[in-house]
């Protein structure tokens, strides 16, 4: 858990931000994962947000939003890609993780259907979900699922798949569906590439596969090693069959790849035994597996059965118990939050475990960590929690080396050396130097993030550098880098140095809410530091707000008066105000002033982004150019009122000559933008 505290000690309120600040993080990250081939994190701490967001929805069902990331069938759907609406949606499936639940899944079939059936078993892959639409034998779209009814279109980048049929063996109109996948050896080819090259490596097979699908370049997609099982077509009645298995055979005469391990069973103990045979040779096949679905056999049954809003009533997957594995604690790391909170996090050999290789654990906390009695040295058993987060299950103490070390628990901070302690009874164990250099580092990265001052090209990376070669310290001292300052950064030339200077620059000019969320105050996200700015308008209000006057604030509870009032009257958070101001930071409420931008020459426009880009990612210049009130949108069509072409432009350069669509370049938008 990456969460500031205990999740029953929350109100829905603090649940609801938090969960919103994770879902912006975690859309964000994905988002860079699929689009550019370059995760801005790790994948542990992707997990470990991912599964803190899980956490809050379950215990607060209120604050799930439809599209939260948690809500998702699928993937995103991508900007660059065509849109394709599903003629029949694209469902998900019910999921089961015991015999009993099985059971009950047989039982609830025989009382709809009034006698036993038969079920048609077969493995389920861990992949992508795509949809192919054939036209008289021949390919003509090929997309992924999305969210179950629209998805994108990829037909270019099936269409370098060895194994999708281009053209069947009947001149058949069907529409099917199957998994695209890679297979474990080339991934593990790919990942030594991707190393290689300096490239991030990705986390699993299955992310690979989506990462190579979804390519705007489709000549990435075809030096990618990708291969596809279809496993249902959505006519059925074309192929002349009346159950499950024998479409699959049909399909595979027409030339699709099918899986040849399907099964027809008759009852659960035969299900069981296909279950444990393939449990059993899970790491041994080529391709990932995550468990099995089951079918009704019967294809009219099926359709008698139908399906709920979401998942089809007559299949379910069975999914195989998370897997443990074993390795070797070689270091217990202790890292200090922008709150002082202090974490241990285990570093261990690396192992592969259900997909990923893993190398870090958290224990969360000191108890945690006690409790669990991990030492270094110590041979632990690994699982996933909820198939997403590596954690310690527990130590094999037989195997524990005859002399082992201390818990080594830190009483002082491993950045600064100042004792560490346990405010009111926290389990946390803190560092309450206001001077702490991990606490500054992590506290001036949470000032320049997205949803504070939103100072794009200022990373962690870039706030460690700066702060190491003595440049930053305080918030203000950004706003007084140098060029030459900014040149030392590594990667840095003229380029990149003027757009941070600038990005720096504007932040000046930022809404209060922005600079409230920046100032780190317990308790205080996205959401809450919007309500203040909004309440009390300029930072001087702020500071001269008693604790009645917060309280009276509807969603400000009396611990948190408390807190802001203490805050905005201490003598540090004067000092740093008047720093701010004296760097020109804005201090006041801007409203909806932001988006009402004077006009310009993009304002109010259409504008598609496509081809290669050299001064910006594109997802810099469409934020500069939502900026600037443009509606950037996907794909080129009538409405689209302009085109920003970079290099390489395809089919939408094409597309918006033929509709008269005005076309700029990379140069030319940009000097429109500076004007
Ligand atoms: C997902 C999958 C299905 C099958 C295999 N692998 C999957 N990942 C199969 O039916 N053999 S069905 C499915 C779904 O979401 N409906």
């Amino acid at each position: 858990m990456s969460l500031p505290k205990k999740i029953e000690e929350m109100q829905v309120e603090e649940a609801n931000e938090l969960a919103q600040q994770l879902r912006e993080t975690l859309n964000r990250w994905s988002k860079l994962y699929y689009t550019k081939d370059a995760p801005e994190v790790e994948d542990h701490e992707y997990d470990e947000k991912y599964a803190d967001l899980i956490a809050l929805e379950e215990a607060f069902p209120e604050i799930i939003t439809q599209d939260s990331i948690t809500q998702r069938v699928g993937g995103e759907i991508l900007e660059g890609f065509t849109k394709v609406t599903h003629a029949e949606p694209m469902l998900s499936m019910g999921d089961v993780f015991s015999r009993e639940e099985l059971v009950e899944f047989d039982n609830r079939i025989q009382k709809n259907v009034g006698h036993s059936v038969d079920y048609n078993v077969e493995l389920k892959i861990d992949g992508l979900a795509i949809s192919l639409v054939y036209q008289d034998g021949e390919l003509i779209q090929g997309s992924t699922r999305g969210d179950g009814n629209i998805g994108e279109d990829i037909t270019k980048n099936l269409m370098t798949i060895k194994s999708v049929p281009k053209k069947l063996t009947r001149p058949l109109s069907l529409e099917v569906r199957g998994e695209c996948y890679m297979p474990k050896a080339s991934f593990a080819k790919l990942n030594e590439q991707q190393l290689e090259n300096g490239k991030p490596v990705f986390a699993n097979p299955r992310n690979a596969a989506a990462g190579s699908l979804r390519q705007l370049n489709t000549s990435v997609t075809k030096q990618r090693d990708l291969d596809t099982f279809i496993y249902t077509t959505v006519e059925p009645d074309q192929l002349g069959v009346q159950t499950q298995h024998q479409a699959i055979q049909v399909m595979a005469e027409l030339g699709f790849n099918t899986n040849p391990t399907q099964e027809v069973c008759a009852n659960l103990d035969e299900v069981w035994d296909y279950i444990a045979k393939y449990e059993g040779q899970r790491d041994d096949l080529p391709y990932g597996i995550d468990g099995i679905v089951l079918k009704v056999n019967d294809l009219q049954l099926q359709q008698e059965l139908g399906h709920t809003v979401k998942v089809p009533r007559w299949e379910i997957a069975y999914k195989f118990p998370p897997e443990e594995e074993a390795t070797i604690v070689r270091d217990i790391e202790w890292t200090v939050g922008r709150t002082g909170v202090v974490t241990p996090t285990a570093v261990m050999d690396p192992v592969q475990l259900a997909g990923t290789t893993v190398s870090r654990a958290t224990l969360n906390n000191v108890d945690q960590l006690t409790a669990k009695d991990v030492h270094i040295g110590d041979t632990v058993l690994l699982h996933k929690a909820g198939d997403i987060i590596p954690e310690i299950t527990r130590v094999v103490v037989e195997k524990r080396p005859d002399e082992i070390g201390d818990l080594n628990i830190p009483t002082v901070c491993p950045s600064c050396g100042k004792e560490l302690v346990h405010l009111n009874g926290e389990v946390a164990l803190r560092c309450i130097n206001p001077d702490c250099p991990a606490q500054i580092v992590a506290r001036l990265e949470h000032f320049g993030s997205r949803n504070a001052m939103n100072i794009m090209g200022l990373g962690p990376k870039q706030i460690q550098q700066l702060y190491d070669k003595g440049f930053i310290h305080h918030f203000d001292d950004l706003y007084k880098l140098t060029p030459d300052e900014l040149s030392q950064l590594d990667g840095f030339k003229e380029k990149r140095v003027n757009n941070l200077l600038e990005a720096i620059n504007n932040s000046r000019q930022n809404s209060l809410e922005r600079l409230v969320n920046g100032l780190g105050i317990q308790g205080v996200g996205t959401k809450m530091a919007r309500t203040l700015a909004e309440e009390f308008g300029t930072m001087d209000k702020l500071m001269q707000t008693s604790v009645e006057e917060f309280d009276a604030v509807d969603t400000v509870g009396e611990t948190l008066a408390n807190n802001l009032a203490t805050f905005f009257q201490s003598d540090v958070a004067q000092m740093m105000i008047d720093e701010l101001k004296a760097v020109g930071v804005n201090m006041e409420y801007l409203g909806t002033k932001p988006t009402e931008v004077q006009d310009n020459y993009f304002s109010g426009k259409k504008v598609v982004l496509t081809g290669k880009l050299e001064h910006f990612t594109r997802n810099e210049l469409k934020e500069q150019l939502i900026n600037l009130g443009a509606d950037v949108v996907g794909s080129v069509s009538k409405k689209t009122d302009l085109l920003i072409a970079g290099t390489d432009a395809g089919s939408k350069l094409a597309k918006a000559e033929s509709l008269g669509i005005e076309v700029l370049n990379e140069e030319d938008a940009l000097a429109k933008i500076g004007q």
